[in-house]
């Protein structure tokens, strides 16, 4: 048995006593690694491929650790020799590979995928840079590349090696593997990321621009920095052909060595494709199996009976679609192939609708999907309903057999067990070790909303988790924050439709309402987290107002000491697992029919915050769980908004005229907001608010205003308050990706155990 004593002292030739925290993170690193390198690979006969563009898979230590049933030793190890596990996980790089929910999404998979025991890889790149850092400066959001790569990481080199051949030139490929070691299982599962020998940071000028020519340089050097707001970018393209080309040709190597003949590869293999960003696999796979022999209405029938589609998102504007001369410009040799693919729907359907090349000559990825697969889901009970219905109505005409819902799930091993030890233990006290494996069971906490020793832990725990994230963002931020005031988080990429800005003018009301002389019975901090994508603008504007009005207040003696906006600086997984269990409520606004899922919606519950938010993405399965006396739900329902696009019936300065909201949207372009702001970003934003608020910011802001109000007066009810959260943390177990993963695998995937 490996042991970490020896392996320190084999290292640096002293006791883990005399040794630093760096020390002591790359030793932890490599005994880790070295423990999960013995558990065999899963090699059952069907494997699963998820591939994806990104896999936010965060720090890895502390889970790694707690997978491979080691945590708990180690740190009792390391504190007998006077070190902090806590203090010495600092040290790690985040592995940012991903913009958000998508990617972290595909991470606690990799780990649910393991943990049930189930043979599945995720597939993806070895970006050397992950999401951009984000540096809050004079009140606005700069970027810097954010390298988390050192030498010593978790990735381990594997032998394989492919050929991927673009349209002048053909590229060596390098594959890496990072063990993805299930929660105390016998087996491991492996993420695959490809890489380029080729790719060199030295030509990465003014914070993170780079020359985008040099594509042997520059392929797999940046994860891209967009969120639902995409332009036609060539290199991205050259990254996702990268990507999928290298996973088809390592999927059917693997298949062949475990005995198949490519006729019956779907008996081997099943790729999940995570959006669109992966789609190109389709057309890949048709051409590798016919330089294989095989005849194009067989290979392309093989393909459809192993390829499944999620869809992450309904905003049209966010639907991949490339110009065909793009294509042509990367990869001439799939373009036959998907026109072919094209003309054999033209053939069958006249709906425009449903057609993969458009008049305009682009490709619709989605489209290819859908016709090309066997399977498409939604990612929420409500997102599935609106596909079928609105967004892929045509083709859920077509194929309705094709068409099934997936609620998203998070990994409790990262969002419990490892944010939120206390409430694990307390958890394990009254219900023993078997949610571990079966969250279901958290629902045996019902039967306790009376006691009064619970309800005290949670309130210390919650208290205990408050000063943590407050010695926290003290540590990093040097900000103060009251650990007694009520914490109320938005955290979550920048966009619109996620409606930062409906908070930011809560916050604005909060502050006027303040100011009349209307003093809070508890003070509220109001926390915001997320980037916001270089290329959008409106985004930073919000975060520049969000800064703005944490200055003002701070600034104001009347308010400040009722009132406190802090805007978290690079919001991470890391941030996310500090920020997340001290929170009171959790804020998902979104406005509905935009948010697909949401995830973080589902971690807050979990660890015993409230929902504040809108009948949208998971948020209504929540609300159906806990029932409408344990969650805040306002504004207005998705049909109405969508009834509201189709007749462009919302006009926002029908809104703004009311006299309870135009003080409010005035404040942005009031003198102490300019005072201490950009007045182009505020007057932009303002206008944007006034004038056009796509997102529709104003139609629910009465509403919003309304219910938070609710909700801080409630509670100050601590008893009613915990009843609350307890039903909260009982419900959330389904929201265990672990039963995603049981669904996706008993509906979709068929992979024996
Ligand atoms: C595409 C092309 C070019 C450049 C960038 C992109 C790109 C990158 C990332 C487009 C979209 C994304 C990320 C989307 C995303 O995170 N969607 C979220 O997925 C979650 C998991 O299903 C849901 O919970 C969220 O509701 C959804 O917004």
């Amino acid at each position: 048995m490996l042991n970490l004593q020896t392996t320190v002292q084999a290292a640096y030739n002293k006791p883990i006593s005399e040794c630093s925290n760096e020390e002591l993170y790359v030793a932890l690193l490599n005994f880790t690694k070295a423990v999960s390198s013995i558990k065999p690979i899963n090699n059952s006969k069907k494997k699963l491929y998820y591939i994806s563009a990104e896999f936010l898979i965060g720090k890895l230590l502390s889970n790694n650790l707690i997978n491979l049933g080691l945590y708990d030793s180690v740190k009792e190890e390391l504190a007998e020799n006077g070190k902090d596990l806590i203090a010495i996980e600092e040290v790690e790089l985040e592995p940012s590979l991903g913009n958000g929910g998508l990617g972290r999404l595909a991470a606690c998979f990799l780990d649910s995928i393991a943990t049930l025991g189930l043979n599945g890889d995720g597939i993806g790149l070895n970006y050397h840079y992950g999401l951009f850092q984000q540096v809050l400066k004079n009140n606005q959001q700069e970027t810097i590349p954010n390298r988390w790569l050192k030498r010593q990481s978790w990735l381990t080199t594997s032998h394989h090696s492919y050929e991927v051949p673009f349209a002048h030139f053909t590229l060596k490929s390098m594959l890496y593997d990072i063990d993805v070691p299930g929660y105390k299982t016998a087996k491991k599962n492996r993420l695959r990321l490809f890489d380029l020998a080729s790719v060199d940071g030295s030509i990465i000028h003014d914070g993170i621009q780079f020359d985008k020519t040099d594509i042997a340089k520059n392929l797999t050097l940046f994860l891209y920095p967009d969120d639902s707001d995409r332009q036609g970018e060539l290199l991205r393209i050259f990254q996702q052909y990268f990507m999928v080309s290298n996973g088809a040709q390592l999927i059917l190597d693997e298949a062949v060595s475990r005995g198949s003949n490519l006729y019956d590869l779907a008996d081997y293999a099943v790729i999940q494709i995570n959006d669109t960003h992966p789609s190109l696999v389709i057309p890949e796979m048709i051409r590798l199996l016919m330089l294989a022999g095989i005849e194009m209405d067989t290979a392309i029938n093989i393909v459809r009976s192993m390829t499944a589609y999620t869809n992450h998102t309904i905003l049209a504007e966010a639907l991949e679609k490339w110009p065909l001369d793009f294509l042509e410009e990367v990869v001439p040799h799939l373009v036959p192939i998907i026109q072919e693919l094209d003309r054999r729907v033209k053939e069958s359907y006249q709906d425009p609708a449903v057609q993969i090349i458009d008049e305009h000559g682009r490709v619709h990825m989605a489209h290819m999907d859908i016709h090309y697969g066997y399977s498409v889901n939604g990612v929420a009970a409500l997102h599935t309903e609106i596909l079928k219905h609105s967004e892929l109505k045509p083709f859920y005409d077509i194929y309705p057999e094709k068409f099934n819902n997936k609620t998203n799930g998070i990994t409790f091993r990262r969002w419990l067990m490892h944010a939120n030890p206390r409430l694990t233990s307390l958890l394990d006290d009254y219900l023993g070790h078997g949610w571990h494996h079966d969250a279901s069971q958290l629902e045996e906490l019902l039967q306790l909303e009376d006691s009064k020793a619970l309800k005290e832990s949670l309130e210390k725990i919650k208290a205990h988790n408050k000063r943590k994230l407050v010695r926290h963002m003290k540590e990093r931020q040097g900000f103060e924050v009251n650990p007694n005031a009520i914490f109320d988080i938005q955290i979550k990429r920048l966009h619109e439709y996620k409606r930062q800005q409906m908070n930011a003018l809560y916050v604005i009301h909060k502050y006027l309402d303040i100011k009349a002389g209307h003093i809070p019975a508890r003070p509220l901090t109001v926390f915001f987290g997320g980037k916001a994508a270089p290329a959008y603008t409106i985004a930073q504007d919000i975060i520049h107002l969000i800064m703005c009005l944490s200055e003002v207040i701070a600034n104001d003696p009347q308010v400040a000491p009722h009132l406190q906006v802090v805007m978290v600086e690079n919001y991470n997984v890391t941030a996310a697992s500090f920020l997340i269990p001290a929170a009171d409520i959790s804020e998902q606004i979104s406005l509905a029919s935009k948010e697909a899922s949401g995830t973080g919606n589902m971690k807050f519950m979990l660890n015993g915050a409230l929902t504040l938010g809108t009948s949208d993405g998971a948020n209504v399965e929540i609300h159906e769980l806990v029932g409408d006396d344990n969650i805040y739900i306002f504004g207005e329902k998705s049909e109405t908004v969508i009834d509201l696009y189709a007749q462009s019936g919302y006009l926002a300065r029908a809104y703004y005229e009311r006299p309870s909201i135009q003080p409010l949207v005035d404040f942005i372009v009031s003198e102490p907001v300019l005072k201490v702001g950009n007045p182009e970003r505020l007057e932009r934003l303002y206008h944007e608010l006034i004038n056009k608020d796509w997102f529709m910011t104003l139609l629910d802001l009465e509403d919003y205003i309304a219910t938070k109000e609710k909700m801080l007066a409630d509670y100050e009810d601590r008893d009613s308050w915990l009843n609350k959260v307890i039903v909260n943390i009982a419900k959330a177990g389904f929201f265990s990706s672990d039963r995603t993963i049981a669904q996706y695998n008993e509906e979709v995937w068929h992979l024996e155990k």
